[in-house]
């Protein structure tokens, strides 16, 4: 944190700096010849600006990353076709440019190995940052074309064991999961949040950006999943974080190859272990800027036009006024299981559930059927499973290990207050929870209502 509010101040120097030296020689050390930067906008050949990190810090690591994380300097501009090398990969969005990050020649990326976040790897590996104005990368982009492989998204609830199933997956042949990409991340909190927190950032959103936000999408996803040379992919499995499950019916729209899946917990599990993350975190922290984060999550996580939208404002606004942990954080979970019963209702996208539980108890069974739904080859099985037996968060802090030993049961009162909130969304409660994803579909529903959760209607 220290180091971070050090980069800053050293930055707003530079940049004080740089002003003064652009006006002198026309010069500056992070854009180069002012001339240059100018052209950089304008042609296409020369739009991509590289630039050597020199220093780098995030307040939280993990925070999605942005311009002022970093410390850079400038080298080149350079063509498009720079983008292509295997070494470089999509980052993140600002609203003017698309950043890449560039690790070493030699530095396998996609490597799930190298840690169990993509963007934590991207990060803490990149030697230099690529650059290009938002236009240009959707020309970029178009050109490229859709995916040449098979694209699927895995969206979930966060603390579910979806890691472990990346881990799973990839163990079909030519598959690579990158786990929270977080250009996905960056499009959901700006652009396609329509709730009012973020009219403003949306604003500093080129228009045609604003006006179509799709294209970006799009363009995103075509460019996070652009060829490999170093070796053949088949598949490319993108884990979204848990609150951009909101942005599943967006992707399903803007690219239909896509196929889904949607993991999650049963609650008193998925609780247990959203609150023992929780703890994982310093006090002080979580008091500062939880309530903060938790109102962003919720902005974002939850699903718009539903029959529940005056309940999530207001439990949108309770957050700040009455902050509690377990409260707050079973209400971002109430909103993503929203999403997956909306966006399947309406039809608008064609998830395959799966339950984490269910998954560790016929492993075999439901990973054939997980893949069956991908459209990905189920040969190979048995090295899938036996990623089962690893810890699939290692090298990060939230690992197993690490969380095992905060574990904590519920107190009645706090048992009560979870139920409270199941109700606001027709949930039942947390211990009657049965499947809601597993229930009886139109064709063979027998209008069961005594387990049936009649969800979408108040
Ligand atoms: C990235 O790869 C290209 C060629 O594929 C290489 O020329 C370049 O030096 C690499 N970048 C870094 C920072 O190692
Ligand atoms: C959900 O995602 C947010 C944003 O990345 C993160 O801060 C939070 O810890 C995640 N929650 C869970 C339960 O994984
Ligand atoms: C985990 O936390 C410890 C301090 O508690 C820190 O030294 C270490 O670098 C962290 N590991 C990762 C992978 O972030
Ligand atoms: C409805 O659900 C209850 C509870 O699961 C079950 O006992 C009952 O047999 C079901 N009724 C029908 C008609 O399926
Ligand atoms: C009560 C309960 O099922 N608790 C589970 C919560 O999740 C952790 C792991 O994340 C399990 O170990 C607990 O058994």
């Amino acid at each position: 944190m220290l180091v971070y509010i050090l980069l800053q101040i050293l930055l707003v120097l530079l940049k004080g700096f740089n002003f003064v030296l652009k006006r002198i020689c026309g010069y500056s050390l992070h854009s180069g010849l002012v001339k240059d930067q100018a052209a950089s906008k304008a042609e296409y050949d020369k739009c991509v600006h590289r630039c050597r990190i020199r220093f780098r810090a995030k307040p939280v690591e993990n925070l999605v990353a942005c311009r002022n994380n970093f410390l850079l300097s400038h080298l080149s501009y350079e063509c498009p076709s720079a983008l292509l090398a295997d070494n470089v990969s999509l980052m993140g969005f600002t609203p003017t440019s698309a950043l890449f990050a560039v690790v070493p020649e030699d530095f396998d990326v996609y490597d799930s190995d190298h840690g169990a976040f993509f963007f934590m790897v991207q990060f803490s590996q990149a030697i230099e940052v690529l650059s290009i104005p938002l236009h240009h990368f959707i020309r970029f982009a178009d050109d490229l074309g859709d995916p040449k492989g098979n694209v699927v998204l895995l969206s979930n609830t966060g603390r579910c064991g979806s890691t472990l199933l990346t881990r799973m997956m990839e163990g079909v042949p030519n598959t690579i999961a990158l786990s929270e990409p977080d250009f996905i991340t960056n499009i959901d909190l700006r652009l396609f949040s329509v709730r009012s927190r973020f009219r403003v950032t949306q604003a500093n959103y080129p228009e045609f950006i604003q006006n179509n936000p799709d294209k970006l999408l799009e363009a995103g996803i075509r460019v996070q999943c652009k060829p490999i040379k170093f070796r053949q992919v088949d598949n490319m499995i993108l884990k979204t974080r848990n609150v951009s499950a909101s942005l599943a019916a967006n992707v399903a729209r803007v690219c239909p190859y896509v196929r889904h899946v949607f993991m999650y917990r049963a609650p008193r599990k998925n609780f247990t272990s959203y609150m023992s993350m929780v703890g994982a975190f310093p006090s002080i922290l979580n008091n500062l800027f939880m309530p903060d984060v938790v109102e962003v999550m919720m902005n974002v996580a939850s699903p718009i036009h539903t029959n529940f939208d005056d309940v999530i404002e207001l439990l949108i606004k309770d957050v700040r006024r009455d902050y509690n942990h377990l409260r707050c954080w079973a209400e971002v979970w109430c909103m993503l299981i929203l999403c997956y019963l909306e966006y399947t209702n309406k039809g608008l996208v064609n998830f395959f559930p799966i339950d984490y539980d269910e998954l560790i108890r016929a492993p075999e069974k439901n990973l054939r059927a997980l893949l069956s739904h991908c459209h990905m080859s189920p040969e190979n099985l048995e090295k899938c499973l036996r990623a089962l037996s690893r810890d699939s968060q290692k090298g990060c802090n939230l690992s197993q290990d690490n969380l095992r030993s905060r574990k904590r049961e519920f107190t009645d009162k706090q048992e009560i207050m979870l139920n409270e909130v199941m109700r606001k969304f027709n949930f039942p409660d947390i211990d009657s929870w049965i499947d809601v994803f597993h229930l009886p579909t139109n064709e063979n529903n027998n209008n069961n209502k005594s387990n049936n959760v009649i969800i979408c209607e108040k």
